[in-house]
């Protein structure tokens, strides 16, 4: 009886020791991946002591290779090799001491996926037109997970608060997926739904939650008040099943404040140390300008973003194989299409060469493109695939095209001059040279840290016709933050929360619903369909999605180029003068060719181009007959 009561104990002990927040990174694994080399990150109190001498793993295909200590013993690192003829299974993990086992862990192989390239991770390219969305405020599909106050520090969810949670989610997301594609969407992105588990923070003289995402809390979870692992899944291939990609928006530059990698570091040098808090200078020049000082990039790449969002050094050989490792854990998990890469230009450049070469080679269809916010298109360049012999050369294939999104929007904001208005966009596109291939760029008219593109134009339909028609025409992929369909406003004044308002109609009981035509004005039913009409036409034309680009010389304010290929060409034509535009079809002789009609693809019209005259402040997209 004595003797059952100890074991009795002895089990309930393991037990609530496997209770203890115990973690093996990554989580599970895969065969038939081109990478045999994997690292395995335990964490546990004391699971570092130099007493745990051994590992042993008995399976076949896969050997253990080294283990690895860092200063912190809660973790063991075990590094092993994975045999291509492995199968998939489960097998047990022991760390031994003196002969006894004090850790035992099952691990999972899967079988990795056959469908990546076809079904799933399919990449985002120029065919595709990419909707970006904040979850949180676009709709509620599930209201019981809004704030889940046994599990998260930050216990609320109010949407009379704009700094605070609203209850949107996954859920939410893939309640509309028939509205994405009456809107010609083929591609969703949205912010991170990565797990956040912080307080509120204070920024400026506010109380901000992590509704946005960007703050990392424990890589491998899905935080649930957007939904869980499962549904994270359920909701990609129920996208995928509707014909829609998704774009997963990754951080490696740093993470929240609560994260464990912040709260029990493995070692000290994971996190860019300061004496005191240093931000960095925001000056992506310092990682290519050839004068500038080491003092000044030191300051860009370890500097933390703001005081809640510790910098990682990514640098580390372990925390860089760490990340590496989930990026492709994430990958093969969920079956995204394609990254958005965060904070792109504070990152450790080799690191981030190192992430996309892994990538590529685990998943050949894998895309990235890269949020560098850079002012110039040298710099945009520079972070990105390129044609400049420069000692450094970056890997990631596109740019978030900030460079021609001032540019569009000076186009439709300024008068016509020498480099004003719309030849701020014909001198950017003629910069191209540097980019080795700018169809890889994402190219938008505002994004969800930017003031609303409808109150940068004054609320200015006209000139809002001239941008959509940029946007669906130009070199790229193209990407409209959700809203711009319906016209929201606003400026990001006092703060970006006001550009991030709820989409109406995302919630049970809003007055409105904006996601029906009966629920939007007759003015934003002009807005989506003048959106729907033009990125349906653009699914199937080959010139606007994979064409070639001709521009030529701005002539009085009327900026014409054209896309085109063997089977097609599209004129795009914008008038941005006051008045009426004939424009002389000699010079441009080189596209119009034996072309003697044109139909716009928005009024259906076909007319003769003899004779054609554009009225002033109009813009038309003409499929060329
Ligand atoms: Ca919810
Ligand atoms: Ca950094």
């Amino acid at each position: 009886m004595k003797k059952n009561i100890v074991l009795f104990f002895a089990i309930l002990f393991t037990v609530v020791s496997f209770a203890q927040d115990v973690s093996v990174y990554p989580t599970h694994w895969w065969t038939g991946m081109k990478s045999t080399q994997l690292q395995l990150m335990i964490r546990k109190v004391g699971i570092g002591n130099p007493a745990n001498k051994s590992v042993t793993i008995n399976y076949p295909g896969v050997k253990l290779l080294s283990i690895q200590r860092v200063e912190n013993p809660n973790y063991l690192f075990i590094n092993v090799s994975i045999q291509p003829s492995t199968k998939p299974g489960k097998f047990p993990v022991k760390v031994i001491a003196n002969g006894k086992t004090t850790y035992e862990f099952t691990y999972e192989l899967k079988s990795k996926s056959k469908q990546n390239g076809t079904t799933r991770v399919r990449g985002i390219t120029s065919t595709d037109f990419s909707y970006l969305l904040m979850p949180d405020r676009f709709a509620n599909g599930n209201p019981a997970n809004d704030a889940l106050p046994d599990l998260y520090r930050d216990k609320t969810a109010d949407r009379n608060n704009k700094f605070a949670r609203h209850g949107g989610d996954l859920k939410g997301v893939q309640d509309h997926l028939d509205y994405f594609n009456e809107l010609g969407i083929t591609a969703i992105w949205f912010t991170p739904v990565t797990e956040n588990d912080m307080p509120k923070m204070r920024e400026g003289s506010f109380d901000m939650a992590g509704y946005h995402g960007y703050w990392f809390t424990d890589h491998y979870n899905v935080d649930k008040r957007f939904g869980t692992n499962d549904e994270y899944k359920t909701f990609i291939n129920a996208a995928h099943q509707k014909g829609l990609k998704v774009i997963q928006d990754a951080i490696y530059n740093h993470i929240g404040l609560e994260h464990w990698i912040n709260r029990d570091p493995p070692a000290k040098d994971w996190i860019n140390q300061w004496p005191e808090f240093t931000g960095p200078n925001h000056r992506e020049e310092t990682m290519f300008d050839p004068y500038a000082s080491k003092f000044d990039k030191n300051n860009m790449v370890k500097g933390w973003f703001v005081k809640h969002l510790p910098d990682l050094n990514l640098a580390n050989p372990l925390l860089a194989t760490y990340l590496i490792q989930h990026a492709i854990w994430s990958v093969e998990e969920f079956g995204f299409d394609g990254f958005r890469i965060d904070t792109y230009k504070y990152c450790d450049e080799t690191f981030v060469n190192n992430v996309n070469a892994a990538l590529k080679s685990e998943f050949p269809t894998i895309t990235t493109f890269v949020e560098a916010w850079a002012n110039t298109v040298v710099a945009n360049a520079y972070f990105v695939d390129n044609n400049f012999k420069i000692p450094f050369k970056h890997n990631a294939p596109g740019a978030i095209d900030f460079s021609l999104c001032f540019a569009m929007q000076a186009g439709m904001n300024q008068p016509f001059g020498w480099t004003e208005g719309v030849n701020r966009i014909y001198m950017t596109l003629a910069q191209d040279i540097v980019y080795k291939n700018p169809l890889n760029n994402c190219i938008f008219l505002d994004n969800h840290d930017m003031d609303r593109v409808f109150s940068v134009i004054g609320e200015d339909w006209s000139k809002m016709k001239w941008g959509l028609n940029w946007l669906l025409t130009m070199r790229g992929i193209p990407q409209l933050y959700y809203g711009t369909e319906i016209l929201m406003k606003n400026f990001k004044n006092p703060t970006d929360a006001e550009v991030r308002l709820d989409f109406p109609g995302g919630w049970a009981g809003d007055s409105v619903n904006k996601f029906t035509r009966e629920g939007r004005s007759t003015k934003e039913n002009e807005a989506f369909d003048h959106i729907s009409k033009l990125a349906i036409f653009r699914k199937t034309s080959s010139a606007l999605t994979t064409g070639k680009t001709m521009q030529f010389i701005v002539r009085d304010g009327v900026y014409i180029y054209f896309r085109y290929d063997d089977r097609q060409t599209i004129m795009i034509i914008t008038n941005t003068s006051d008045r009426a535009y004939k424009p002389d079809w000699t010079i441009y002789q080189e596209r119009i060719g034996a072309f003697k009609n044109a139909r716009n693809i928005h009024s259906n019209k076909t007319i003769a181009l003899e004779g054609m005259e554009i009225p002033g402040k109009e813009s038309w997209v003409m499929e060329l007959k």
